[in-house]
């Protein structure tokens, strides 16, 4: 498509959504303001640095033996630079505790240091983004029992509390160093695949890790914190300690007590397949001041499919947005595939979540409440499926466009071409 085709095409657009009291420039100037968080695991299949590497376990499976998969920093760095040009925006890097530096250092998991990840913090500098941050609770020595901070062994469960406090001090150096703040994301695995009858040992554990965790206080402009609920994994079908329930109390009891705001993070792939986590946004923020998206597609028993422009991503950024809550909930993509193109697979689910965000913006509220208000549920229906054959592709291919990255499917030469020249070579 050529860019003055592309041009008149916005034009048209334009004038279709301001029929319906629409203005397209003022969503894109919110849309230029949104960051995604973008997954560092998806170019090497969750494999990171340590040595030797170990499989990511902990109910986490990567599927697929497509060619190409990053084997060190600088494949995985040079995969990235080529992703994020063909995603349009600003954005933030997302790394996992073991995707360090463990050349020179010998040490474990529960000594890790700063130092370790100061490549990665010149990456982002040189290259304008932010960075977050993830300690590493699975594919470990001391987590193949499946527990980590529910373990009832207390040299176990302590090695664990050591690692985490590491990585938020390392977060908080993050955060420092680059002048905007570095979310550190916990996520655990604990949990198992048959019934038990230690559901409340184990949560009683939980809670007690998290708080010697977080009862060390770090300069909240610099380190953000989030924890991660989950349904269940392969391998922990029964029982999953870190569950939505658990963590929406802990977090509301810690931020209640300690005047602290440690966010929820909601992962798509973590609910009942039928579960809306759309509907969750406004209750959620109705108490807590911010929110943490983790951007997937659950598929029957996996969670982590690649994000695509469906219903599910749909719906959470309609009612993000309805919300007024685009500024306070952050997103993040989540999601592993091994048996495509690894680059394709950051840039399809990126775009799809901008794409989304950008349908969202579009929406004509104002329109929709009023028919709502008035009592006149038809005329919101009408509106509602109009919306959805609104020609947003237009302006998605606009603000490519301006934003210098390709248009329509212009990106996948590019992704094709790289794989040629250098995914097949490895
Ligand atoms: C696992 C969680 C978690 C991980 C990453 C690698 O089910 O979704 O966020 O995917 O930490
Ligand atoms: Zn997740």
């Amino acid at each position: 498509m050529n860019e003055a085709l592309i041009m008149k095409a916005y034009e048209i657009a334009v004038e279709k959504y301001a029929e319906h009291g629409v203005s397209v420039s003022e969503a894109l100037k919110k849309l230029d303001s949104i960051s995604l968080s973008i997954h560092c695991w998806q170019g090497d299949d969750v494999r990171g640095f340590e040595m030797p590497v170990s499989e990511p376990g902990g109910g986490l499976a990567v599927t697929g033996n497509y060619p190409g998969r990053a084997g060190n920093v600088e494949e995985l760095q040079a995969d990235l630079k080529i992703a994020l040009s063909l995603i349009p925006g600003k954005h933030r890097l997302n790394l996992h505790a073991i995707y360090g530096d463990f050349s020179k250092y010998t040490g474990d998991r529960d000594t890790l240091v700063y130092s370790q990840y100061i490549h990665w913090v010149d990456w982002a500098k040189e290259h304008g983004l932010g960075l977050d941050f993830n300690a590493t609770c699975f594919g470990h020595v001391r987590s193949s029992d499946g527990w980590t901070l529910c373990s009832l062994e207390d040299d176990k469960r302590n090695f664990w509390v050591e690692h985490v406090k590491r990585c938020r001090e390392i977060g908080e150096h993050f955060g420092k160093t680059l002048g905007r703040p570095c979310m550190h994301n916990l996520w655990i695995p604990d949990g198992c695949k048959d019934s038990t009858a230690l559901r409340f040992k184990r949560r009683e554990k939980l809670k007690e890790s998290l708080s010697e965790i977080y009862s060390v206080r770090h300069d909240r402009t610099c380190l953000m914190d989030s924890v991660e609920s989950k349904l269940f994994g392969i391998g922990s079908e029964a029982f999953v300690a870190g569950s939505h329930e658990f963590y929406m109390q802990w977090v509301s009891d810690h931020n209640l007590r300690n005047n602290d705001d440690v966010l929820l993070c909601l992962d798509m792939g973590h609910f009942h397949p039928t579960e809306s986590v759309a509907d969750k946004i406004s209750s959620i923020l109705m108490f807590q001041q911010r929110l943490l998206l983790h951007i997937s597609r659950g598929l029957r028993w996996d969670s982590d499919h690649v994000a695509v422009f469906d219903d599910g991503v749909k719906e959470l950024m309609l009612e993000t947005a309805r919300a007024g809550a685009l500024e306070r909930t952050y997103l993040a993509l989540d999601y592993f595939d091994a048996s495509i193109n690894r680059i394709g697979a950051w840039v399809a689910g990126a775009r799809a979540t901008l794409m989304a965000v950008l349908f969202a913006l579009l929406e004509p509220l104002d329109k929709i409440r009023e028919y709502e208000l008035e009592g006149n549920g038809l005329g919101r229906l009408a509106l509602m499926e109009a919306c959805k054959t609104l020609p947003l592709g237009s302006v998605w291919d606009y603000w490519c466009t301006i934003n210098d990255v390709p248009a329509g499917l212009k990106w996948l030469d590019k992704t094709g071409e790289y794989e040629k020249n250098f995914l097949s070579k490895r």
